[in-house]
């Protein structure tokens, strides 16, 4: 197996590509896919502050070490969920990423700075996990990036997690979702930018990328993904890509060129309208944001432990 960039001898097989790569040919494959999602979708203009959102796994870790070889002033904020030894683990992989690289790493820990953990904020509230975990990210990361004068969120949603959440909400026809399902949220008032700069490369390959620059990652998955849809339709995914190369991909990407704006005006929240919170001042269409709404009630839970707030690193 050659390289087609160079006829070295290869070391990764991408059957979508319908190519192999060396070491470093497919390191600039990665970089090459990256800076062309971010030109494609007007991700990140020159001179943008970007705040990353590291979780210590491969996909956030590889985005933040690929944004700054190309050149972007890319800051990272872990935040802590209070998952047991999966959160513990995790932060530590991130802070050695920083520490390595000599970058600033942010951090925020839900028990310790918000009074509540998202097992234990989840049973109080009764709803899943995710919801609350993703409720939680959604707001800290945007509240974090204002505070700190960031201009974008980047996440490590990758090609594989796009296309298992278009196939749910396609399944369901949830055209709320399939309207906000785009690589970039633009900034409004109150919210930052939002961008998924992988959203060219698979999760092997952003596995790949680690180990053959050997950052480690956190291999484990979060325990409160075990059974979950998300995981499910990444399955059956990954059955139909066996077959077919190049279906995942042309899923996705059919629906972002072609079918996307097709849902626009379904996305219902008119971000004119909105207030600001009376506790945090986050914009919200109600009194107080749903999760101040949420910390309220998983702080008040019997077993909760008080609340400090200490917000972002600087
Ligand atoms: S971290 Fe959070 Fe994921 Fe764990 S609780 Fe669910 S959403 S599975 S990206
Ligand atoms: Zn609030």
């Amino acid at each position: 197996m050659r390289c087609r960039r160079c006829k070295a001898d290869a070391i990764i097989d991408l059957r979508r590509h319908n190519a192999a790569f060396c070491r470093d040919c497919f390191v600039h494959h990665c970089h090459e896919q990256v800076r062309r999602a971010i030109h494609d979708y007007e991700m990140i203009e020159p001179g943008a502050r970007v705040l990353v959102a590291v979780s210590g796994g491969k996909d956030s870790l590889a985005l933040w070490h690929i944004l700054r070889e190309l050149g972007y002033e890319a800051d990272g904020l872990y935040l802590g969920l209070g998952i047991g030894t999966y959160s513990d683990e995790s932060g530590d992989f991130a802070r050695a990423f920083a520490q390595r690289f000599d970058l600033t790493l942010h951090e925020i820990d839900l028990p310790a700075d918000l009074g509540f953990d998202i097992p234990e904020g989840a049973r109080t509230v009764r709803r899943s996990p995710c919801g609350v975990c993703g409720l939680s990210k959604r707001h800290l990361f945007n509240q974090a990036a204002s505070t700190h004068g960031y201009d974008i969120v980047a996440t490590g949603h990758n090609l594989d997690d796009e296309a298992a959440v278009l196939f749910g909400n396609t399944l369901r026809w949830d055209d709320e979702y399939l309207a906000r399902q785009f690589p970039v949220l633009p900034a409004t008032d109150g919210f930052v930018r939002k961008v998924k700069p992988l959203v060219r490369v698979g999760e092997r390959e952003m596995a790949a990328y680690c180990v053959v620059l050997g950052i480690d990652y956190i291999l484990e998955e979060c325990p409160m993904a075990v059974g979950n849809r998300h995981l499910a339709y990444k399955e059956l995914l990954n059955s139909l890509e066996e077959r077919s190369p190049g279906a995942k991909a042309a899923f996705l990407f059919n629906f972002l060129d072609r079918a996307h704006e097709r849902f626009a005006d379904a996305a219902v929240v008119d971000k004119d309208d909105l207030l600001r919170c009376t506790i945090c001042g986050s914009p919200t269409p109600g009194e107080v944001c749903a999760f101040c709404r949420l910390q309220a009630r998983a702080c008040a839970a019997p077993d909760s432990v008080p609340v400090t707030l200490r917000g972002a690193a600087s």
